[in-house]
């Protein structure tokens, strides 16, 4: 490209720019998502809005090239890490939070699983609602949620997997706790591109949630309605 086609991300107008953004991500252009995202804050955009109208659905249009073999790995890799990049500039305006901490969340993707981004938005999500959120990263066996879960006493167990070939490992983590006595101890949230509600009540979960606004919305929920249980019995 010509210095004279150059594009001046501060010139365009929102719908352009959030656009623009769509084909940053697609290329992997970190430091051009950073400017964008910085601008439309500068706009007096909602952190959310950036995060779900700019970032979520660049990576949406991403997910799609990636499917039908346009788009390979290491593409997807910057495009991810692009996203990020947004995403660590929005994260202190999402968990920017005075309400007192509604409870614990233990949150991780499972064995065999790398994928984060949407694991970490719920965490991001979920602190900003005001949980107190301990993330165990990428690629957990059951041991490590165990173990959290039981050093932080969680309320909440936080699921995901984005992968059809992961997702049955959800389930073990489950069944070990019934093994263990401790199943009821915890609200078991699981999320993930390829679940649904069927498979989240298939394998005992307390809910599936579709993505990091219903995790939320349930969260709050569903530990009103453990406290109010606790407080009547
Ligand atoms: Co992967 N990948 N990937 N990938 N990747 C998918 C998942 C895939 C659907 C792409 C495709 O083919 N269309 C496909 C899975 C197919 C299948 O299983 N049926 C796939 C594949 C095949 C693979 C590899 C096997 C590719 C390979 O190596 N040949 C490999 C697997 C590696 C492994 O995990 N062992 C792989 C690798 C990668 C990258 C490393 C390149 C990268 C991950 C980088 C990273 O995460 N740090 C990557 C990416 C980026 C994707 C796509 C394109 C995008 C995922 C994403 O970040 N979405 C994805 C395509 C897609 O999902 N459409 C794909 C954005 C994010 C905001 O959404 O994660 O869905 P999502 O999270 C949402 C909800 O699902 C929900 O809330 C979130 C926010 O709203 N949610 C929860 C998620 N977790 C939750 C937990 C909760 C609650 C809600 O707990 C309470």
């Amino acid at each position: 490209m010509s210095d004279e086609d150059e594009i001046i991300l501060s010139e365009l107008p929102d719908d352009e720019l959030v656009l623009q953004m769509h084909d940053d991500l697609y290329d992997g252009l970190k430091e051009e998502i950073a400017e964008a995202v910085n601008i439309l804050l500068e706009r007096k955009w909602e952190p959310y809005d950036v995060l779900t109208k700019g970032l979520v659905e660049g990576m949406r249009i991403v997910g799609i090239d990636f499917r039908d073999g346009i788009l390979f790995v290491p593409e997807v890799l910057l495009a991810a890490n692009a996203m990020k990049q947004g995403m660590g500039i929005l994260r202190p305006l999402l968990i920017e939070t005075g309400a007192p901490k509604l409870g614990k969340v233990v949150i991780g993707t499972v064995k065999g699983d790398i994928h984060d981004i949407g694991k970490n938005l719920v965490g991001m999500m979920m602190e900003g609602a005001g949980f107190e959120v301990f993330d165990l990263g990428i690629n957990n066996p059951v041991e490590d949620y165990i173990e959290a879960l039981e050093k932080h006493d969680a309320d909440i167990l936080g699921m995901s997997a984005l992968l059809t070939t992961t997702m049955p490992y959800m389930k073990v983590v489950i069944d070990t706790l019934v093994e263990k006595g401790t199943r009821e101890n915890y609200i078991v949230l699981v999320g993930g591109a390829p679940l649904n509600e069927e498979f989240g009540m298939g394998i005992g979960a307390d809910a599936y949630c579709r993505d990091a606004a219903v995790a939320v919305e349930t969260a709050t929920e569903l530990i009103a309605r453990k406290h109010n249980k606790l407080a009547s019995a």
